[in-house]
């Protein structure tokens, strides 16, 4: 099976991406499979300066996702640029860079540091982040602070490097941000970041999570993922969308592709099989093949099609 698969035109060898926040910069899968071999690392969300995150604890284990509130937790972009986007480019791993701001100017300062970046891609907007301290700082709850991100970026940002809005579950209508985000420039969207949820200690009687909430991720948000995948490729179908949302088989992958999906993106599954990226390839692979697709592009938004 012809696996070629496309971030917003820029060809890559593999649909199969990591997924932001997962697996951080890339090193920590390095051991597992050849990181040359999936599409690209999504880092996760880089901000304009480090931050040390939120109250521990940040993860919690529920019977059918993972809860995080780690507040974005990170380098910032001095040290993304001086150490791990070199390591990447090094190896040859392309970098699909997660960038984060609570204001419209971060992220075009971010868009424009990534400029010419060796090994960079293309970006990745991060709107949708749910554990920062005010819900108005989530764009992606606003169809019109969603297109005023994404535009921002899209004017400074490489013309080589897509640009793609990572988009919230957490809305009433998720076509009219994809929309909004599409008509401001994106080049693609992603789609979903976790779901807003919560987990109780029955013995301490208290929230898990030193954030209270958290965002849900893994196999319970999947179908609320397809589901947007689903209607944003229905409604928008020349808009490229990278699925994500709880993909730890072939098969739940081959599932985002017919809903609309170009490539996946695998996060949480990782914590259980850090070689997940490459066995879900494989799987696709075998997946299509064995439904008689010669071609990874023939299968996108297959379900949509009268039988
Ligand atoms: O760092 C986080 O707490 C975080 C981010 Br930025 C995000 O976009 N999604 C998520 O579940 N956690």
């Amino acid at each position: 099976v012809d696996m070629q698969a496309s971030i917003g035109g820029v060809p890559v060898v593999s649909p199969v991406l990591t997924a932001s926040g997962c697996s951080a910069f890339g090193q920590e899968l390095d051991p597992f499979f050849d990181l040359t071999s999936i599409g690209a690392v999504v880092t996760k969300s880089v901000q304009l300066r480090p931050r040390s995150g939120r109250p521990t604890p940040r993860m919690a284990e529920t019977p059918s996702g993972m809860l995080n509130s780690i507040g974005l937790q990170g380098p910032g972009i001095d040290g993304l640029l001086a150490e791990d986007l070199p390591w990447l480019a090094q190896r040859g791993v392309r970098a699909f860079v997660s960038i984060a701001g609570t204001r419209v100017e971060d992220f075009a300062e971010l868009a424009a540091r990534l400029r010419g970046v060796p090994g960079v891609l293309g970006l990745e907007v991060n709107i949708s982040c749910p554990n920062v301290e005010s819900r108005g700082e989530v764009f992606a709850c606003d169809p019109v602070a969603a297109a005023d991100v994404v535009a921002a970026v899209r004017e400074v940002a490489d013309p080589a490097q897509p640009v793609y809005a990572k988009l919230s579950p957490d809305v009433t209508d998720i076509v009219s941000v994809a929309a909004a985000c599409a008509e401001a420039g994106a080049n693609g969207l992603s789609m979903i970041n976790t779901l807003l949820g919560l987990v109780i200690d029955p013995d301490t009687m208290r929230p898990v999570l030193g954030g209270v909430t958290g965002g849900l991720s893994g196999p319970a948000i999947r179908p609320v993922a397809l589901r947007c995948v689903w209607q944003v490729h229905q409604a928008l179908p020349n808009v490229p969308i990278l699925g994500m949302g709880g993909i730890r088989s072939g098969l739940d992958a081959l599932q985002f592709v017919l809903a609309g999906a170009s490539a996946v993106s695998v996060g949480t599954a990782v914590f259980n099989d850090p070689s997940a990226p490459a066995r879900i390839h494989a799987e696709l692979a075998d997946a299509l093949g064995e439904r008689g697709f010669g071609r990874l592009a023939d299968a996108i938004g297959y379900a949509h099609r009268r039988p």
